[in-house]
């Protein structure tokens, strides 16, 4: 079993809350993944791709109810309300724990209880953390095999006497007295809960995503980012590129978005310019801690990509595609006729007839999508045509400069960088974008995400922007990132977008990547520094002049608006909000007031 007191205690507590008929402790191999394939393959949530055209690949389409995060069932129970802060659900953790406790009762009768011990972060780093999750669902086994390091050398880090974070998961499906199971178990109630204060996971009722996969969202973002408070680093929503120059200089980014800005193509992104190369380290969460040296470091905590599907094709994502050829599981996608998958956006022409995520006949006549707009697909990172050789360094990499960005359709230029770092703080703290169709509610609303973290910050937000400063200000500023804000997405009078994106995004990054060795290409405006237009590399996109000032332009009276409507968000922070940030925010409106 395991020499570790914590783990074994834990075990029995929660195998006597649980009631589960059997316990198995995960090892991690190839054996144990297979066996739980065959396992869901004969519980009729899988089904088997064609062998030949994906090889050893799984499909399954989840219950129509349980198909993503689950926002408002999510909470930060901590014993103070306003240290969850305003924008986290809350309840007291002790009532919270009384529900919970009374769900969990039983809740595993007629299945196994499987024990995860998984490791966030390459095994062994300083910066790494473990964690054990302990489910009832033998997909959640499977894709935390390919989203971290898991099984029996974690279990031998943990040694006798190690420390993890307790993530405790069940679908909420007893199997009571001869129950026949379903494909895709679940339960109408959902919690998703943190008691930061003692940061544990109780997860009830999905078996979805970031509801279930404990270690991704719950874990490696809302209490890792309550562990980073207390450590001095941090936790965020980040992907991380390793660029290359012509020159053969490489340099790493993070770069922070909200949902349905490109963040995945963007970590795998194939440049157009000659000479450039971008290398991906991950495509969704970063933790950084200063080196000895007074430099920041980075490792992607995960071990695989959780991506959404719709959307990905050759032409917007070439390297994704080629990451889930094999060794992949596939969720709430369609199936084709011959035994492999498709979805909304994977080739130009539509095939003939699917089975949609729904379990229905389709054809490019039906009325529903074939792809549930949040499928996804799980694979292992080494899949990855374009992974870093250092993505598992457990040094961690150099991070040279932080994007945060946002689809915005004017207002905001396609690239600035932040004179300070406390000014690229405040440029965090006011992440926007606008919603898309992909999203619920209304199309083209701008909403704030600071950090692209509102869902996923295990404190109050301001407390998190107070952290940002703080921790810069004990840093040798001559180490620390540069900042830059990114926005792809300005569209003209017409409503088209003036940028062309994805593999011309390069271009920005060129710029960005010279700013981050000092180079004089730029100039001051009211709201940072922007390319000097003939610095800027546009080069054979065919450009006009009209389109290439539109791009970078900034308006006295936008910026006026802006600048209320983040007055306006700061307020719902209450005095929380760091004084450093109203002092930028001041400076800004002063700048803008004089255009
Ligand atoms: O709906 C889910 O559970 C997946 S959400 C997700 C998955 C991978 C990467 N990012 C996200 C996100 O919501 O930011
Ligand atoms: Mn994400």
């Amino acid at each position: 079993m395991t020499e570790n007191e914590k783990l074994k205690k834990w075990i029995s507590e929660i195998a006597e809350l649980c009631k589960p008929d059997n316990i198995h402790l995960c090892d991690g191999s190839e054996e144990e993944y297979n066996a739980m394939a065959q396992l869901l393959l004969d519980n009729g949530t899988f089904i088997k791709l064609n062998e030949k055209l994906r090889p050893n690949s799984y499909y399954a389409k989840s219950d129509p109810s349980d198909v993503a995060r689950v926002e408002d069932r999510t909470f930060i129970c901590s014993k103070i309300k306003e240290d969850a802060g305003p924008t986290n659900n809350w309840m007291d953790p002790g009532e919270m724990r009384k529900i919970m406790l009374g769900l969990y009762d039983g809740c595993m009768k007629g299945r196994t209880m499987y024990v995860i011990p998984f490791s966030m972060g390459p095994l062994g780093s300083k910066i790494s953390h473990i964690g054990v999750e302990i489910t009832d669902s033998p997909y959640v086994v499977m894709n935390m095999k390919i989203m971290t390091r898991m099984g029996k050398s974690v279990l031998e880090q943990l040694g006798s006497n190690g420390t993890f974070v307790e993530c405790l998961h069940s679908v909420g499906y007893p199997l009571e007295n001869g129950k026949k199971d379903v494909p895709w178990p679940c339960n109408p109630t959902k919690y998703i809960v943190h008691f930061p204060e003692e940061k544990i996971i109780w997860s009830y009722g999905s078996g979805y995503g970031g509801n279930a996969l404990l270690g991704k969202k719950c874990f490696a973002l809302r209490i890792a980012s309550l562990m980073g408070r207390e450590e001095r680093w941090f936790a965020d929503h980040m992907l991380i590129v390793g660029i290359t120059n012509p020159e053969g200089e490489k340099k790493y980014f993070a770069a922070a978005f909200p949902s349905a800005c490109g963040k995945t193509n963007l970590a795998m992104l194939t440049p157009s310019l000659p000479g450039w190369k971008v290398e991906c380290v991950g495509d969704d969460i970063a933790w950084m801690k200063f080196g000895d040296d007074g430099f920041l470091y980075a490792v992607n905590p995960e071990a695989g990509f959780f991506g959404v599907a719709p959307g990905t094709s050759m032409k917007t994502n070439s390297n994704a595609m080629l990451s889930v050829t094999k060794n992949s599981i596939f969720t709430n996608v369609a199936l084709t006729d011959d035994g492999d998958v498709w979805w909304e956006g994977m080739t130009d022409e539509k095939p003939a007839h699917l089975i949609n995520w729904k379990g229905r006949d389709w054809t490019p006549d039906s009325k529903e999508p074939a792809a549930h707009p949040n499928a996804r697909f799980t694979a292992h990172a080494s899949q990855c045509p374009v992974i870093d050789p250092d993505w598992e360094n457990p040094k961690g990499v150099p991070i040279s400069g932080i994007l945060f960005g946002g689809r915005r359709a004017s207002v905001i230029p396609l690239v600035h960088e932040a004179f300070t770092w406390q000014h690229g703080v405040f440029l965090g703290s006011i992440v926007s974008s606008e919603t898309t169709a992909a999203a619920t509610g209304a199309v083209g609303q701008v909403r704030r995400d600071p950090f692209a973290m509102l869902p996923f910050c295990g404190y109050n937000m301001a407390d998190y922007f107070l952290h940002w400063i703080h921790l810069g200000m004990r840093a040798d500023s001559s180490k620390l990132p540069q900042i830059f804000y990114v926005n792809w997405f300005r569209k003209d009078e017409q409503g088209n977008f003036i940028w062309p994106g994805y593999s011309e995004n390069i271009r920005v990054l060129k710029w960005i990547f010279d700013r981050t060795n000092g180079k004089d290409n730029f100039v001051d405006t009211a709201i940072g520094r922007e390319p000097k237009l003939d610095e800027f590399d546009s080069d054979g996109l065919g450009l006009s002049e009209e389109v290439l000032h539109q791009l970078f332009k900034v308006e006295k009276e936008t910026g006026i608006k802006e600048v209320e409507s983040i007055r306006e968000y700061y307020k719902q922070f209450g005095d929380r909000i760091p004084k450093e940030l109203y002092d930028e925010l001041n400076q800004l409106a002063e700048r803008i007031n004089q255009l």
